[in-house]
């Protein structure tokens, strides 16, 4: 007994020592992984333990991250994406799917499992109500199928869901007035109440950033937290920025329903950096000192005041995410696309302008770049050959108020040239282009326009052995 008790001391320390980095209380990230190179999941896994972040939200339930997250203490919430949706309301997929994807990670291999996401966004309008019929009965059989398997009470099944699911009337657009969406309100009625029974959190995601992309009009000082002059007034509450506003608002809209107790979960906040005028450096930089200030404090909102549990958007850039929405939709990382992190950011919520913890062991292609050769004369099939380049790879810094938009025609050629040539892992045949690009062993990056070297693309197979999962859920059993 004794010496257990000497060894959980020691076992103590060195855990203390050993954890030297501090973030907001529980702090967690989105870990999306819709990139081209995608970073090794231990690569990233490491990354966060160096950067002391303790929760992660995935978008799936991909077999090997879970794997690199085995043995960890970080807290995971897996998901459940929209087009599975249909499968999850047959009772028996869902309880497969809980055996599959939950309950052998949580019990057998160490991975420490908290939320169930089910759907991501489901009842956006440009969805066309797709998932309207889908979700709740998803939403139930998957909680059920937790509860069954007997982690319901650790386990919580959650909807993420955008704020548009709620307004202010037009007549009386203030916080206190928040309803949810005229065409959904029974629906989120009934899956409040469940979500509630049930001790789930609701979660909703939450972009200042998109108010501001989508309204020309819209008072910029309000998106960020340090002041604006002209606060929205209501019942004598003074509102200076949007994210409080808006979290209000959906306060609002569960009290209406009877659950203002109900635990708000931000799923996803976040500010881009490249791919809009309004998507860059200095703002985000601003957006996330303004955000970890107010969460280091517990400040919450004036209708919700203490702690908000939050998960950031996101950890790293996704070059081969959906643009519809916009440009920036590629640029959400805190860092880069090879784990480098862009700018000072202190989540420990000090404003120390210090930068987080790079990747470490991030493998790098050769230094060579793809550039238009100056010698081509036969230009008249450059725009072609361009479209063609930037339809396989990620061009989106070329375009308006982004970082590489103050490039010539020929930078421009170049810079989408080098993007394919990159993407294709720098095979000799996709620097060809008609016979109008070469290679170059010269960086020819300009300005704030970087011309990248793509990271080495990892091994899938390279998995962990189960054995060695075995093992580390073994030590963690030992912890606790
Ligand atoms: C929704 O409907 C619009 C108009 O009917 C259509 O253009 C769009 O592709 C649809 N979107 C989805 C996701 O089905
Ligand atoms: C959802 O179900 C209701 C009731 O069965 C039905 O009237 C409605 O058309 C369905 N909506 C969609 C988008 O499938
Ligand atoms: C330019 O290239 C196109 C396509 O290869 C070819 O049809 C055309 O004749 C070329 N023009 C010149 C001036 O070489
Ligand atoms: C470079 O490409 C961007 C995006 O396609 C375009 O807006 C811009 O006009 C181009 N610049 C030149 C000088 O051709
Ligand atoms: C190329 O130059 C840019 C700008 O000086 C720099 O930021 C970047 O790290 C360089 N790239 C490589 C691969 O050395
Ligand atoms: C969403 C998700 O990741 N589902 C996985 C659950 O487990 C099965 C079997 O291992 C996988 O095929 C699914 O992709």
């Amino acid at each position: 007994m004794l010496k257990l008790g000497v060894l959980v001391v020691v076992l103590y320390f060195l855990v203390y020592l050993g954890d030297n980095k501090k973030s907001v209380e529980g702090l967690g990230v989105n870990w999306g992984t819709m990139a081209s190179h995608p970073l090794e999941p231990k690569i990233v896994v490491q990354m966060l333990k160096d950067n002391g972040i303790k929760k992660v939200k995935l978008f799936d339930a991909d077999k090997t991250t879970m794997n690199a997250l085995a043995g960890t203490d970080i807290e995971v919430m897996v998901a459940i994406p929209n087009d599975q949706l249909l499968t999850m309301t047959d009772y028996d997929r869902a309880k497969d799917w809980v055996r599959r994807n939950v309950t052998r990670y949580n019990i057998k291999a160490g991975v420490n499992i908290k939320y169930v996401a089910v759907g991501n966004e489901p009842f956006l309008t440009a969805y066309n109500n797709s998932f309207v019929n889908l979700t709740f009965p998803a939403l139930q059989n998957i909680q059920n199928a937790l509860n069954e398997a007997g982690v319901g009470d650790s386990i919580k099944a959650t909807v993420p869901l955008n704020a548009d699911v709620y307004f202010s009337p037009e007549s009386n657009p203030v916080p206190s007035a928040g309803r949810f969406r005229t065409d959904i309100a029974e629906l989120m009625t009934q899956i409040v109440q469940f979500m509630n029974k049930n001790q789930a959190p609701f979660t909703v995601n939450i972009y200042p950033f998109l108010s501001l992309y989508s309204n020309e009009h819209f008072p910029i000082d309000f998106a960020f937290f340090d002041g604006a002059s002209n606060p929205v007034v209501d019942n004598g509450v003074e509102y200076t920025n949007v994210f409080d506003a808006n979290f209000d608002t959906l306060y609002s809209a569960l009290k209406a329903v009877g659950y203002g107790n109900m635990n708000i979960l931000v799923g996803e906040v976040g500010w881009p950096t490249d791919g809009d005028k309004n998507a860059n450096l200095n703002y985000a930089y601003r957006f996330y000192k303004g955000l970890f200030s107010r969460l280091a404090a517990n400040k919450g909102t004036p209708l919700r005041p203490g702690y908000i549990e939050v998960y950031l958007f996101g950890l790293i850039d996704e070059d081969a995410k959906s643009i519809a929405p916009g440009n920036f939709e590629r640029h959400w990382g805190i860092f880069r696309y090879d784990g480098q992190p862009k700018f000072p950011m202190d989540i420990s919520g000090q404003g120390q302008d210090k930068h987080l913890v790079a990747a470490k062991n991030v493998q790098y292609l050769p230094k060579r770049w793809c550039m238009l050769n100056p010698n081509a004369n036969n230009l008249s099939i450059l725009a072609n050959n361009i479209d063609y380049a930037c339809t396989f790879s990620d061009c989106t810094a070329l375009g308006y108020g982004s970082s590489c938009n103050n490039l010539d025609a020929n930078g421009n050629a170049s810079y989408a040239f080098n993007m394919y040539y990159q993407v294709q892992n720098q095979l000799d045949l996709s620097c060809d282009f008609q016979g109008l690009a070469m290679v170059t062993d010269k960086n020819i990056s300009q300005g704030t326009c970087n011309f990248i070297i793509q990271t080495g693309i990892y091994s899938v197979s390279s998995k962990v052995l189960p054995g060695i999962v075995v093992l580390l859920s073994g030590f963690t059993f030992l912890l606790l």
